[in-house]
C-alpha cells in the first residue's frame, strides 16, 4: 500500500522525465502499480484511513510521483453534479479538447509539491482522452470541469510538466482573455 513516503517531491528528476509507453497487455507489476495509485487516491480520501497513514488528500496521482517513469494515471474525482469519475489509466492521451481555456480560481496542488503555489494555471475546458484500463481494454472520455483539469494535471507528469510550469511568471494571477474560471 502507499503512503506519503512512496511520493517523491518536486526537487526529485524523475519528475521532470517523458515517461515511457507501458507495453500491452499489461504486465501483473504494471497492473500492480497502476492499481495502487488508485488505491492511494481512494484511501486518501477516508478520513479514517488517511489520518491512520498520514496521507494528504488527493484527486488524482501519476506513476512518476513515486518514482514510476510509465505512463499510468488515476483520477478520483467528485464533480458538481456529485458525479463520481474513477479511472485508472495506462498510455492515457488526450485525443481532442476545446478551444475554450479554463482554470481553478483557487489555484492547483500537487502532491509532489509541499508548498502553496498560487496563480492560474490554464486548462483546455472540455477534453476527450483515450487510453486502457486495468486489464488492457481501451477507455474512451469526454470530461468537463474539474475531472478534465485534474486530467490535464496527471497527463502533464507524464510529460515532465508541473503545474506551475504553465503559470504566466510575470503576470501569475490574470487569465488568458476569454478563459473560463471553476469554483469548486
Ligand atoms: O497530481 C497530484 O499531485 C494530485 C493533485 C491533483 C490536482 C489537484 C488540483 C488540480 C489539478 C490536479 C491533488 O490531488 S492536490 C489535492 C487537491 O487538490 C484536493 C484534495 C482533496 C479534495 C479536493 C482537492
Ligand atoms: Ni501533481
Amino acid at each position: 500500500m502507499l503512503t506519503m513516503k512512496n511520493i517523491i517531491r518536486d526537487d526529485n528528476p524523475l519528475l521532470r522525465v517523458v515517461c515511457e509507453e507501458v507495453i500491452l497487455p499489461p504486465s501483473t507489476e504494471d497492473k500492480q502499480t497502476l492499481s495502487s495509485l488508485l488505491e492511494f487516491v481512494i484511501n486518501s480520501q477516508d478520513p479514517t484511513i488517511s489520518k491512520k497513514l498520514g496521507l494528504r488528500a488527493g484527486i488524482g496521482l501519476a506513476a512518476p510521483q513515486i518514482g514510476v517513469t510509465k505512463r499510468m494515471i488515476a483520477v478520483h474525482v467528485t464533480d458538481d453534479q456529485d458525479i463520481l469519475h474513477s479511472y485508472a489509466l495506462f498510455n492515457p492521451k488526450i485525443v481532442s479538447h476545446s478551444v475554450e481555456l479554463t482554470y481553478l480560481k483557487t489555484g492547483e496542488g500537487c502532491l509532489s509539491v509541499d508548498r502553496d503555489v498560487p496563480g492560474i494555471v490554464p486548462r483546455y475546458t472540455k477534453i476527450r482522452v483515450k487510453g486502457y484500463n486495468v486489464d488492457g481494454e481501451l477507455v474512451d472520455v469526454r470530461l468537463k470541469g474539474l475531472a478534465s483539469i485534474v486530467f490535464q494535471h496527471e497527463i502533464d507528469h507524464l510529460n515532465g510538466i508541473m503545474f506551475y510550469d504553465r503559470i504566466n511568471k510575470k503576470d501569475p494571477l490574470t487569465a488568458p482573455e476569454g478563459a473560463v474560471p471553476l469554483e469548486r
